[in-house]
């Protein structure tokens, strides 16, 4: 039986839990078909058990604090082959990417993370605001002259000053160096909350290119230490906060989760764990 440790990188609120915690209800409840099923229940699944129930019935899972970070291994049984396969991931808390970024260091966990076989997903929301709007983009809009703030007193630097990609791409630089071992990585770019692209049949690639480009670029540019795909994933189906709750607690829930990409079921929230494990 083969083990795989994946990784998952994502800043607050880009959907890592709400991933987790859908894909958990995917492989225990066989409602849709998906390129793995669960094989058994083994080891400790408190945390997935947790986040599942409130899934299941349309709440916000709980955020996950830098105390509250776990990881959890699933074991599942590829649905063609009937290969045997432990998967393991941890949730990590956004925060420990935002300390990541200002401190410049990380723990030797994180770093034995990304030794195994497995590969990254990492995590962005569609639903925020587009990023990378600069003051001149902003200008011929704004009625009036556009009033440039003087400089303000020195202040700490934190991520929230710089926009979603560089802090990712910085996040992604990290592994081209030492201890990171080197290397080609698989990451699958996961655009969550995809529900709320307005546009139907939007091509998550495309999505990427748009509001994202020096993500999109880092990647394209850097084939000798990452390959990429990229998904638009709902894993809760619509924003579970607001009147859409009442339609999605009626349905079969796997059949909330929407999963938009490359050689993927319409459901199948595996498909991008399946694309870093392959070794096509
Ligand atoms: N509309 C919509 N909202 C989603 C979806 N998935 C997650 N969200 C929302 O996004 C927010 C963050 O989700 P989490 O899964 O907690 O994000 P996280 O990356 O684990 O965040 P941290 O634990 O703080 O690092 C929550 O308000 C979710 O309800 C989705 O598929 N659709
Ligand atoms: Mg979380």
């Amino acid at each position: 039986m083969t083990s795989f440790q994946h990784s998952i990188i994502g800043l607050p609120g880009s959907g890592k839990t709400t991933f987790l915690a859908a894909l958990w209800h995917l492989l225990d409840a066989n409602e849709v078909s998906s390129k793995f099923v669960l094989d058994k229940l083994v080891g400790d699944h408190t945390h997935l058990n947790t986040i599942v129930e409130a899934w299941r019935r349309c709440e916000e899972v709980p955020r996950t604090s830098m105390a509250a970070e776990v990881k959890v291994s699933i074991h599942v049984k590829e649905t063609a082959s009937g290969k045997k396969a432990v998967l393991h991931f941890p949730d990590l808390s956004g925060e420990s990417f935002e300390r990541q970024l200002s401190t410049r260091s990380c723990t030797p966990d994180y770093v034995g993370g990304f030794e195994g076989s497995g590969g990254i997903l990492l995590f962005v929301t569609a639903d925020g605001p587009s990023n990378g709007m600069t003051i001149l983009d902003i200008a011929p809009l704004v009625p009036g002259e556009v009033v440039i703030e003087k400089p303000e007193e020195h202040r700490e630097w934190t991520p929230e000053m710089v926009s979603t990609q560089v802090n990712l791409v910085d996040l992604l630089q990290f592994l081209q160096r030492l201890p990171f071992r080197p290397g080609i990585r698989r990451v699958a770019i996961v655009v969550s909350a995809w529900d709320v692209i307005q546009t139907p049949d939007l091509e998550p690639a495309y999505w990427l290119q748009r509001e994202l480009p020096l993500l999109h670029q880092f990647l394209y540019s850097n084939p000798g230490s990452f390959e990429f795909r990229i998904y638009g994933v709902s894993a809760q189906g619509g924003d579970v906060t607001s009147d859409r709750k009442s339609d999605l607690v009626v349905k079969t829930p796997s059949t909330r989760i929407r999963c938009v990409g490359p050689e993927t079921d319409p459901h199948d929230l595996t498909s991008p764990i399946a694309w870093l494990m392959s070794s096509e």
